[in-house]
């Protein structure tokens, strides 16, 4: 950490969120900035805009001039860009170091730093995990400040300055971001799962999951790291390390003597830390037992952190969840509504769809990405009393029910039109989902847009 960038020449490549960030912090250290984008559609004046009247940045696009390639003593990397890309390839063969926007924020941050990785829940288990540090600073008294930084959105890079010794920062890092990380060592990290995903950047999955374990690679004696034991990509991960280990598993026939560490583990609708009761299923809001995952995480994580199990318990019991993600919204005249606008493909909606405990209506269909809906249907096994259905792909999810023997569909003219029909067609006692299964280009924005509406619409009933 302490890394000086004063007068140095640096290079940023791609000026999206991270790229700005990057350029911020090295302006604020005294750097000459030259931020670069690849694509010629970048608004180059609009993103120079950004940084008044500041005299030390240049921003450019298109092709790489030599002039600025020669000049430059060390070069960040947006996550976006792929180490292989041509680009990246030239820059190194002429020698300019690299460095990515992580690793970036880092030098400068200080404080204690909880990083979390994985290729589902990130960002869940970080806004938790985020509110526990929140809630742990508040009780602990004085000015101690927590970010919530990362992939989530907030780039590392906006707050790695404002930073103080007593600060938390708690941070969700993707598997692109770590690609380019040298000394970043967070006191906790935890990686909650390995499955195939960005399999186009990172070619294998080896070297996926070599990219996600780079989080620890620096941790040692006094650190810990927290892992998925049924992963078994990250329960290999967790063998021969100088950290502290915690495992964290649904099987509720574990015990710590069995895996050899600390773990944090499910047994009789309760999550335990090494047999001391935590927090009970009954008391979480979180549905869906894939964030039973995430908050076992974000308990490991707290616990080894030192936060009392009472601050813990209370912020797990009070978090409801991220925008979009199976969010709660409202009961109305005794039926509960959930938003799962996040829900873009099948089998994030089949996920919401097997957290429903109550008998639910399901709102589904959207832009069509050709995929298939046999699964989704599959997966409704007697919690969906009837299927309300939207958007492009409507009447292909309709034959697919039709064809599974499902004939509780109803057509909708608009998102409007399907709360309607929900509310006219359940009692006290049902549930409301909004999980499309599909993209919402046909009739949004995004997904965030299909999802503010629907709760706009559910508040209106
Ligand atoms: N660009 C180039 N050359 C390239 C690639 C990109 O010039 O080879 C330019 C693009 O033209 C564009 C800019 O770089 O203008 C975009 O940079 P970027 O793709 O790194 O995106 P940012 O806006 O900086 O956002 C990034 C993360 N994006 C990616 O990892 C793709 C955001 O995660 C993150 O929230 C943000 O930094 C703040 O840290 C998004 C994401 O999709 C949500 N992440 C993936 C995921 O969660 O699965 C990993």
């Amino acid at each position: 950490m302490g890394r000086s960038y004063d007068k140095k020449n640096c290079l940023i490549i791609g000026a999206g969120k991270s790229g700005k960030g990057a350029a911020r912090l090295l302006l604020d250290n005294g750097a000459e900035v030259t931020l670069f984008d690849e694509n010629e559609k970048c608004d180059t004046e609009a993103v120079r805009s950004e940084f008044g009247e500041n005299e030390n940045i240049k921003v450019i696009k298109g092709k790489l001039p030599s002039e600025v390639k020669e000049k430059a003593e060390l070069a960040v990397l947006s996550p976006g860009v792929p180490l292989d890309s041509p680009l990246v390839l030239d820059l190194k063969a002429a020698g300019i170091p690299l460095t990515g926007e992580i690793e970036l924020a880092y030098s400068v941050s200080r404080g204690d730093l909880l990083a979390i990785t994985g290729t589902n829940g990130k960002t869940t288990t970080t806004t938790l995990l985020g509110d526990i540090m929140k809630n742990h600073a508040k009780s602990t008294g004085g000015d101690r400040k927590v970010f919530v930084v990362g992939n989530i959105g907030e780039p590392y890079t906006l707050y790695a300055g404002e930073t103080e010794d007593n600060s938390i920062t708690v941070a969700e890092i993707s598997s692109f971001q770590l690609e380019t990380v040298s000394e970043f060592r967070p006191r906790v990290s935890a990686i909650l799962n390995v499955t195939p995903d960005h399999l186009n950047r990172h070619h294998t999955m080896e070297a996926y999951a070599e990219a996600k374990q780079r989080i620890m690679e620096n941790q040692g004696s006094g650190d810990t790291v927290v892992l998925n034991y049924d992963d078994p990509i990250t329960k290999e991960m967790g063998k021969g390390l100088k950290a502290d280990v915690v495992y964290f598993s649904r099987d509720e026939k574990l015990e710590p003597g069995d895996v050899g560490t600390e773990l944090v583990h499910l047994r009789n609708g309760e999550i335990l830390f090494n047999e001391r009761p935590i927090v009970k299923l009954e008391d979480i809001k979180l549905l869906g037992s894939h964030n039973h995952e995430n908050i076992m995480a974000a308990v490991a994580m707290a616990v080894k952190y030192g936060v009392p199990d009472s601050v813990i318990r209370d912020t797990v019991a009070s978090f409801k969840a991220v925008e979009h993600r199976i969010e709660y919204v409202e009961t109305v005249e005794g039926v509960d509504y959930y938003n799962d606008s996040k829900g873009t493909n099948p089998d994030a909606a089949i996920k919401a769809v097997l957290s429903m405990v109550k008998p639910t209506v399901l709102i589904g269909g959207g832009y069509d990405k050709k995929s298939t809906y046999d699964e989704l249907i599959e997966s409704f096994e007697g919690r969906i009393k009837l299927l309300v259905l939207i958007g492009e792909t409507a009447e292909s999810i309709r034959e697919c029910a039709l064809s599974h023997g499902f004939d509780k569909v109803i057509m909708a003219t608009d998102l409007k039109n399907a709360v309607d029909i929900c509310h006219d067609n359940t009692v006290p006692g049902d549930a409301v989902l909004l999980s499309p299964a599909c993209a919402s280009w046909d009739m949004f924005k995004n997904y965030e847009e299909r999802g503010t509406l629907f709760k706009e619409y559910v508040r209106k009933l």
